[in-house]
């Protein structure tokens, strides 16, 4: 039987409920197809909302009989039967992060780059004295700082388009198409990329409410720093744990949301790869390729680094006693 085109997107995995198997597509052709599991038929097909290339590389997930989905600027949950909607919160998102649910709850990293990752942005007056060299009171393409960045991953600077300037959006900023930049033309880039967010956004806890009623009352807690890009947040003993680039680890209460603490791995670079829990440790995976184990608990305690020496992508599996995990290049089973 032929595979059914589902089109081009890569992050997204399938989730697999009652006889369906749902998709959610993540490049420019925004839809979330449903197919029965045995035969392949199509049983619905939505079109997704929003804008923009991508329609977010978060996998869905299955709560209250509804897949939700975390996209660009949204959250949302269709009914897994029939696709229809069930309910939507906005969130200030790149919609990069997988969700987790735990119980009633789901946790979500919402992530949008965070004034953290921001160089600080020149006002009109030290933009033009720095950069204006010809001095005709405009700043063109050539004269345009190439490194001043909207947003710095930490620890991003060596992989490509990990450092997000503001000239890679140059032929955007200058809507008049003049090749320079006028005052106007920065000013409306500051309003509009520093204004503040009014909708929620950050590592998101939200209580479902068994899938109904679903507002912005439902977010029982938000925290805005050390929000992960990619790595799912795990819930674990009572904790959310959620792990940065740079190797920061962020462990919150469940319940509240308070800040149990925050500290370094101890193995920077870009992490990709979510942590995973067993017998009260918790494994983390660094781009590079460290595995740092974590005691559970409510101190920072660095049990053991281990470096395999081959960039880890993928999420470490835990089985029987024993953690798998695939670098790019090999294949490993630790335990016994
Ligand atoms: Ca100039
Ligand atoms: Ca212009």
């Amino acid at each position: 039987m032929p595979a059914a085109d589902v089109g081009f997107g890569s992050g997204t995995s399938p989730v697999l409920v009652d006889d369906a198997l749902i998709l959610a597509r993540d490049d420019g052709d925004r839809h979330m197809t449903a197919f029965e599991r045995k035969t392949g038929k199509v049983l619905w097909e939505i079109k997704l909302s929003g804008s923009g290339r991508f329609a977010g590389h978060a996998t869905p997930v299955v709560s209250n009989g509804q897949v939700i989905l975390h996209q660009p600027g949204e959250i949302v949950a269709y009914d897994v039967r029939n696709g229809s909607k069930a309910w939507s919160l906005n969130v200030n998102s790149q919609g990069t992060g997988t969700p987790v649910v735990h119980g009633d709850t789901l946790v979500v990293g919402a992530w949008a780059s965070s004034p953290e990752l921001r160089d600080p942005v020149p006002d009109w007056d030290a933009l033009l004295k720095k950069y204006d060299k010809d001095g005709n009171g405009q700043v063109s393409k050539e004269e345009f700082p190439d490194d001043l960045a909207f947003s710095r991953r930490v620890d991003g600077e060596k992989i490509p388009g990990a450092v997000v300037t503001y000239k890679r959006f140059f032929d955007a900023i200058d809507t008049d198409k003049n090749n320079q930049i006028s005052k106007a033309e920065w000013e409306t880039v500051l309003k509009y990329f520093l204004q503040e967010s009014k909708t929620p956004g950050g590592l998101l806890a939200i209580r479902m409410n068994g899938g109904k009623n679903i507002s912005e009352k439902s977010v029982a807690w938000m925290e805005e720093r050390g929000v992960p890009e990619v790595p799912v947040p795990l819930v674990y003993r009572d904790r959310v744990y959620a792990v940065t680039n740079g190797g920061t680890v962020t462990v919150l209460d469940e319940a509240t949301g308070k800040l149990i603490y925050r500290g370094r791995l101890g193995a920077g670079g870009m992490y990709y790869s979510s942590p995973v829990a067993a017998g009260g440790n918790i494994y983390f995976a660094s781009g590079d390729g460290v595995i740092t184990v974590l005691r559970a608990g409510d101190k920072l305690d660095v049990a053991a680094r281990n470096d395999l020496g081959e960039p880890i992508f993928a999420t470490p599996a835990i089985l029987d006693g024993r953690l798998y995990v695939r670098t790019v290049g090999h294949l490993y089973a630790f335990g016994r």
